[in-house]
């Protein structure tokens, strides 16, 4: 037993002070994060919002969340607004490219960091965000076009006239995709983009801009290649209006991977689809939580995906998350 009466009440409150640290830990104000999200345009980015506020609730961060309805004047208002607010950290789908210098700087001027989830910027200093966590949409591309390239190998040498169904005008993933499909199927010159144009990642204007190609009917068309699978099932919806049959009379290959693209390949009117994880909650809220306090973070983290032809899409269904 000690018997120095100082040491042994000195040790008694060294063992007392985690009890009473804890309630002022509990007391430490949650992190607050702002974020902007581009909308609600797609059944990717259900989930992608799904998992984000999941995360938020799951790691105690108190969620500052705006929708702005692919709208990129909504998201800088959201941005400042966060700004005013003095929140901790602001993360944000950056519905197109350009366009970002101006409020990234006055978030860093108030020393707010930003972190960009999904979709990437074009600017001028990179040092105005903190990372970015996102798909690799020019690889997404390609993935798309090396499935052509095989299935083309495989029939004989007849041209195959290709339409395109671009994402968001400006958007990251509809530049990178057309860029990495491009930048593949060349390989082949019997591979021709006849006509492309944006369907804004929706399937109302996937099926509308679809028709449109349906009714020039000067050239045979043999394949379609999609941004996002919500075009994709747009597009199959006039395909079977104009009385063809969608994934036969013109092949279908789309991008996200989410589940309607898996029955529909089930239904046999796609035919292939491109993984594009939208689950990136968690990474996001371990990602502010190391930008607010101060760790070192990569500046770019990409996420795996896989492609899922339609004949593996029956047994895949069930394991789909989103
Ligand atoms: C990709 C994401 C795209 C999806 C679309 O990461 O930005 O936006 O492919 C969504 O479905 O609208």
């Amino acid at each position: 037993m000690m018997k120095n009466p100082i040491r042994r009440t000195l040790l008694a409150a060294a063992l007392a002070l985690p009890a009473l640290c804890a309630p002022l830990n509990a007391l430490a104000a949650p992190l607050v994060l702002g974020f902007s999200q581009v909308g609600a345009e797609s059944e990717w980015r259900t989930a992608n919002t799904a998992s984000i506020k999941a995360a938020a609730k799951e790691a105690g961060i108190t969620l500052k969340f705006a929708d702005a309805q692919q709208k990129q004047e909504n998201q800088v208002k959201a941005i400042r607004s966060y700004i005013a607010q003095k929140v901790d950290v602001i993360a944000f789908s950056p519905v197109v490219e350009s366009g970002w210098d101006t409020v990234l700087k006055e978030a860093k001027a108030a020393g707010i960091p930003v972190i960009l989830t999904d979709r990437a910027v074009k600017v001028s200093d990179p040092s105005l965000y903190a990372s970015f966590i996102g798909s690799d949409f020019v690889e997404e591309g390609r993935k798309a076009g090396r499935w052509l390239l095989e299935r083309a190998a495989r029939t004989p040498a007849a041209a195959l006239n290709i339409v395109e169904l671009q994402g968001t005008v400006g958007s990251a993933p509809a530049l990178d995709r057309k860029k990495g499909f491009e930048e593949v199927i060349k390989a082949n010159p019997r591979l021709q983009i006849i006509r492309s144009q944006s369907g804004e990642f929706t399937r109302a204007k996937g099926k509308e801009v679809m028709e449109a190609f349906l009714k020039a009917r000067d050239r045979k068309i043999d394949v379609l290649y999609a941004h996002n699978d919500d075009m994709a099932i747009g597009a199959i919806q006039a395909i079977e209006e104009a009385g063809l049959k969608p994934g036969v009379d013109i092949a279908i290959i789309s991008i996200d991977g989410v589940r309607g693209a898996f029955e529909a390949m089930k239904a046999g009117k796609l035919n292939v689809t491109v993984e594009c994880n939208p689950l990136l909650g968690p990474q996001l809220m371990q990602l502010a939580r190391d930008v607010v306090a101060g760790k070192p973070v990569e500046k770019r983290i990409t996420v795996n995906e896989g492609v899922y032809p339609a004949e593996v899409a029956a047994k895949e269904l069930p394991n789909r998350k989103y």
